[in-house]
């Protein structure tokens, strides 16, 4: 592949400073030459300039707001001018709320985009619902159309993502609002229950399958280093215990690359403040690694 690398140093979406470390973190723990080692190209576009968030507008609901609509807006362009250039978007956060533009650029392209969420949390607030603020725990509303309108226009009105193309692994921390919105979208989610229930083999199976009936036309995986058990990724603004494991998140990665379907991926909510020893961006750089090819043989 040629991989688009791209860093995205933001930390307004959330309220624990440290995360637009992330990028540098990841890079530090060895991204670019593991990559390089499976037979890729990569094309660091390195970070985007993040603005200063007292510069820009405020919202009592949606904290940073002006900030985050900046830095997503030009992540949708940088992620658009790759995947058009035949390229593999690969983007390293900061929080979540990156996503907004990450979405936003790969609608530009793909129509029926799939979506595999690897997160503690459904991020699908809106202003409304939301019990923080946080416009991190909101990327997923914003991408079905949901929310304020500075965020659902970055990069044009359209709705990015159909709901029924949405997957969701390893949910534990669901708010209200968030699991109305599940009932009332029928989104499919595969929480903590049904991977210990069923087995991580076989909840990315019905996923992928789940997807394929929907004849999706891309595949983006977004992995928020919190879905896995704190126990393996401490350096998280919101760690929540029981999470995924090493091994199962390895396997997860790995049945994804088996699948062929996958067509950009991102790795978020990495804080080197609050980790032990960059443990954090290590793992995200190992699931890298089994996500685009390496081989253990
Ligand atoms: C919570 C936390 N649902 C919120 N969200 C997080 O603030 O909306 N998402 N941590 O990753
Ligand atoms: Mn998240
Ligand atoms: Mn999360
Ligand atoms: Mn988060």
């Amino acid at each position: 592949l040629q991989i688009s690398l791209i860093g995205v140093p933001i930390d307004f979406g959330q309220m624990r400073r440290g995360v637009d470390m992330g990028p540098s973190a990841i890079r530090y723990a060895g991204a670019i030459e593991r990559l390089e080692a499976i037979g890729h190209t990569v094309i660091d576009e390195g970070d985007i300039h993040v603005p200063n968030a007292a510069k820009l507008e405020v919202h009592p609901k949606l904290r940073n707001l002006g900030a985050v609509v900046e830095a997503c807006s030009q992540l949708s362009m940088l992620v658009n001018k790759a995947v058009k250039q035949k390229q593999f978007p690969l983007i390293l956060g900061g929080d979540h709320s990156i996503a907004i533009g990450t979405l936003s650029g790969l609608a530009q392209h793909y129509k029926n985009l799939g979506v595999i969420w690897y997160d503690a949390h459904a991020d699908m607030n809106t202003a409304d619902t939301s019990p923080s603020g946080n416009i991190h725990g909101m990327p997923l509303a914003v991408a079905m159309g949901m929310g304020h309108e500075k965020l659902t226009s970055i990069g044009g009105d359209a709705a990015k993502i159909k709901p029924e193309n949405l997957v969701i692994i390893g949910a534990r921390s669901v708010d209200a609002g968030e699991r109305a919105l599940i009932k009332e979208k029928g989104i499919k989610v595969y929480s903590m229950h049904e991977v210990d229930r069923l087995g991580m083999t076989a909840v990315m199976e019905d996923a992928l399958q789940y997807l394929k009936d929907r004849k999706v036309d891309g595949l983006h995986l977004s992995l928020d280093l919190d879905g896995l058990d704190p126990m393996y990724t401490p350096g998280v603004g919101t760690p929540v215990p029981g999470g995924i494991t090493y091994r199962e998140s390895h396997l997860a990665m790995e049945i994804l690359q088996e699948s062929n379907m996958l067509t950009s991926a991102e790795f978020v909510e990495v804080n080197p403040v609050l980790d032990t020893k960059n443990a954090t961006a290590n793992v995200a750089v190992e699931l890298m690694g089994s996500l685009l090819g390496e081989s253990l043989v």
